[in-house]
């Protein structure tokens, strides 16, 4: 125990002295290092766009789908660096995600039929704009599998919402959201009875099976989605796929694309062609073209009809209205993207080496003068679609999505067959570059290249296979998004990076300077919900009650203790533990376990979080913190007792320790000493303009806090000297040492951080 005491003091005092990196300055040349490691000026190049230096920041952060992990993963560009995994389909442990029970509650709220999903296909992520730019308040990303899309809060990278799509069995389209984040979009992909758990045979495909696009309502106080203002269009089952809000001319307007307008049913087993042959057969599918804004008045107005409780607009109703109508589009096509002045649709057409540019402006006269080619078998009015299209621009084989550029008409479009991406102006209709890719693109993606406002600079390609670009880890390859640098005419493609945790198919970038994410909660937040946790409690509060089998404990966190240390219950007890992180400082997280009872909470500073388990196995189970949060992190336990029925104790008192006086009066000097230190600290902070600096003043109340809890104690170990109980005067002094080591930790990285950032005396 002195032993641990002395080296972390020593840890402390290393620290202030501040040890400057003093490592033999390098004799080794730039030439020298190009040399030993074979590599060439065009990678020096590369590097140079992409290496973020020690300590210094990325210009954009990126939130990728995490595919099958049922995760979004964020990392940053240029450097490709991941920085977080956010749990939201799927339990994640580190984050407590599905291992608490305030997250367990947003978990549950993607239960389908009652039945809990632990993973999810994630596809797209969108960041909510305002006026069409991304304004870095929330993210929503889809399911696939189990129609669900889940809110994402960007103040502190947390799943806060998840909502089950009532009328669909599968979502691939989503999440897309209108130019003020009024409405979140989602489309169905595979068509299905809207009635829920309805059968009906495969034979009644054309009359039974519909596809949709849900527009979910978007709270932007809240943060939630309001599900009873959200609403759907019943579209025909032509397996629709991607959406786009329209924006500027075209705002109040979405489009969906979709494949499979053949409506083929396959049948391998019955002898009749696959899917795939009978889904593409014809030249053109139809891009669906929405007027959400009006749709949303009809269903004000009352004209749609409820399936499993959620507005649905029927097909002739979105008809009569003039909500609905379609265009041909070539061929089994894949993206839809609306450019950022909002003028035109482009859509790649999978089977088609062709980009094809659709004009709203010729939509809109086109609707204007009634003037359609035709109607499709549900009565929907169908444009010619010379008359809706701009330009057709031959890219390559298998364009799929596009993205935009910060200059004007420039557009980038993903070949998938060819491995490539297309530069090119979709104003002119003319090919500008081509740049090969490793291996088979799927989306791709510029920075805020959704947006009214692109910034150019990069682009990632999100590729599908990876084959030899990685050392080899077996046959499940990881993937590849590949960062091109897009500043000048010509692409230059910089740096691979794996990304191991599922296939992220899409994935949006915004400026790192939009985001502003807090360090700390409001003391005692629930931060699942935003709101007061009931279970939270102030330092002195802790406390611990029984009632029946029911055991509450209401408990705090501060390094390097959890309060209480000792929670003693009987066997086949309810336990619920409420915890509140009382620390102030950034990055001050503790973690919460109890040994084998498969809860683990991470709790910020601020947050209250709450494990319940039934404590159904008798025996002594240590939990303990998880993040090592300070030198005497491991020492930051406790024991759960979870006494037999009938259990009598046989001991009175615990065993005790021997010290002499001696101890005693060390620990005193120890103490007096390390006051010098912080009084030096202190002296130091105070002399400068410490207050211009936030992250400062947070330290230092922290400090000051840990300080403050030393109140007391003098008093309390001299009465025990007095008493000669030496154990008990040593601990109590050494736990004035205790909080006045992590003052000093404090005030020493305030110190620290303030002469790094330039402070200035004051007089
Ligand atoms: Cu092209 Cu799901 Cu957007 Cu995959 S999707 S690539
Ligand atoms: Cu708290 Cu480790």
């Amino acid at each position: 125990m002195i032993n641990t005491s002395k080296r972390a003091l020593s840890l402390v005092l290393a620290a202030g002295i501040g040890l400057t990196a003093t490592a033999a300055l390098s004799t080794e040349t730039l030439q020298d290092v190009l040399k030993r490691r074979n590599l060439s000026q065009q990678d020096l190049l590369a590097a140079a766009k992409t290496y973020v230096p020690t300590g210094k920041r990325d210009e954009f952060v990126t939130f990728s789908s995490g595919g099958q992990s049922g995760q979004v993963i964020v990392y940053g560009v240029p450097s490709m660096r991941i920085l977080k995994y956010i749990g939201v389909f799927t339990p994640e442990p580190w984050q407590g995600y599905g291992y608490d029970a305030n997250s367990k509650a947003v978990l549950d709220q993607g239960k389908i039929d009652g039945k809990t999903i632990t993973w999810g296909d994630t596809h797209h992520p969108a960041i909510s704009e305002t006026n069409g730019e991304y304004d870095g308040q929330f993210l929503f990303i889809n399911d696939k599998a189990n129609p669900r899309l889940a809110v994402i809060d960007l103040r502190d990278f947390e799943t806060k919402q998840i909502v089950v799509n009532p009328i669909y069995k599968s979502e691939h389209g989503g999440a897309f959201v209108t130019t003020n984040t009024e409405y979140v979009i989602e489309a169905a992909q595979y068509p299905a009875p809207l009635e829920n758990k309805k059968f009906y045979p495969l034979e009644e495909m054309n009359e039974k099976y519909r596809g949709g696009v849900t527009y979910w309502k978007f709270d932007r106080k809240e943060g939630r989605i309001v599900p009873k203002d959200s609403f759907s269009f019943e579209l025909p089952p032509y397996w629709q796929d991607l959406s786009d809000a329209g924006k500027g001319p075209s705002e109040g307007w979405a489009f969906t694309n979709s494949f499979c307008a053949e409506r083929y049913v396959g049948g391998i087993e019955k002898g009749r062609p696959p899917y795939e042959a009978g889904c593409s057969a014809k030249d053109t599918d139809y891009l669906h073209v929405m007027n959400w804004k009006k749709a949303a008045e009809v269903v004000k107005a009352g004209k749609a009809k409820k399936i499993n409780g959620h507005n649905v607009i029927p097909i002739d109703v979105a008809v009569k209205e003039g909500l609905l109508f379609l265009v041909p589009e070539p061929k089994s096509p894949h993206g839809v993207d609306v450019t950022p002045d909002g003028k035109y649709i482009v859509v790649g057409g999978k089977l088609d080496t062709h980009a094809s540019v659709y004009s709203f402006e010729k939509i809109q006269a086109a609707i204007k003068a009634g003037k359609f080619e035709s109607k499709d078998p549900y009565g929907i009015p169908v444009i010619g679609m010379k008359d809706a299209l701009h330009v057709q621009v031959p890219l390559g084989l298998g364009p799929l999505h596009t993205q935009y550029d910060s200059k004007a008409c420039v557009a980038y479009t993903s070949l998938y067959v060819d491995s490539q991406v297309a530069k090119w102006d979709y104003c002119a209709g003319k090919v500008l570059d081509k740049l090969s890719v490793h291996y088979n693109i799927g989306h791709l993606m510029t920075m805020e290249g959704d947006s009214t406002k692109p910034a150019g600079k990069y682009l990632v390609a999100l590729n599908k296979l990876a084959i030899d670009r990685f050392v080899p880890v077996g046959p499940l390859h990881p993937q590849n998004h590949q960062l091109i640098d897009i500043s000048n005419d010509k692409m230059q493609l910089l740096y691979d990076m794996p990304l191991p945790l599922g296939e992220p198919h899409y994935a949006v970038s915004i400026a790192a300077s939009k985001l502003k994410p807090g360090v700390r909660y409001k003391v005692g937040t629930d931060s699942r919900t935003d709101k007061p946790h009931p279970g939270a409690v102030r330092a002195g509060e802790e406390r611990t009650e029984k009632k029946g089998n029911k055991v509450t404990v209401w408990g705090t966190l501060i390094r390097s203790h959890i309060t209480p240390e000792t929670i003693e219950v009987d066997v086949g007890d309810e336990v619920t533990i409420h915890l509140t992180n009382l620390e102030r400082a950034q990055d001050e997280t503790h973690g919460f376990t109890v040994s084998t009872y498969n809860v683990h909470a991470s709790i910020e500073p601020g947050k209250t979080v709450s494990v319940k388990f039934k404590a159904d196995k008798e025996g002594v189970y240590p939990y303990y913190c998880t993040e090592f949060c300070s030198a005497l992190h491991l020492e930051m336990m406790g024991y759960l007792l979870v006494k037999p029925k009938g259990w009598k104790p046989t001991k009175v008192g615990l065993a005790k320790g021997t010290y002499t006086e001696a101890d005693y009066k060390a620990t005193v000097k120890k103490v007096a000493d390390t006051q010098a230190i912080i009084d030096s600290v202190v002296a130091y902070i105070t002399s400068v303009n410490y207050k211009d600096f936030p992250d400062v003043v947070a330290m230092v109340e922290d400090a000051f806090d840990q300080l403050g809890k030393t109140k007391g104690l003098k008093e309390k170990h001299e009465a025990f000297a007095a008493k000669k109980d030496w154990e008990q005067a040593n601990l109590w002094a050494e736990q004035i040492w205790q909080y006045q080591v992590k003052t000093a930790d404090l005030g020493l990285r305030a110190k620290t951080y303030l002469e790094q950032n330039g402070a200035k005396k004051i007089k």
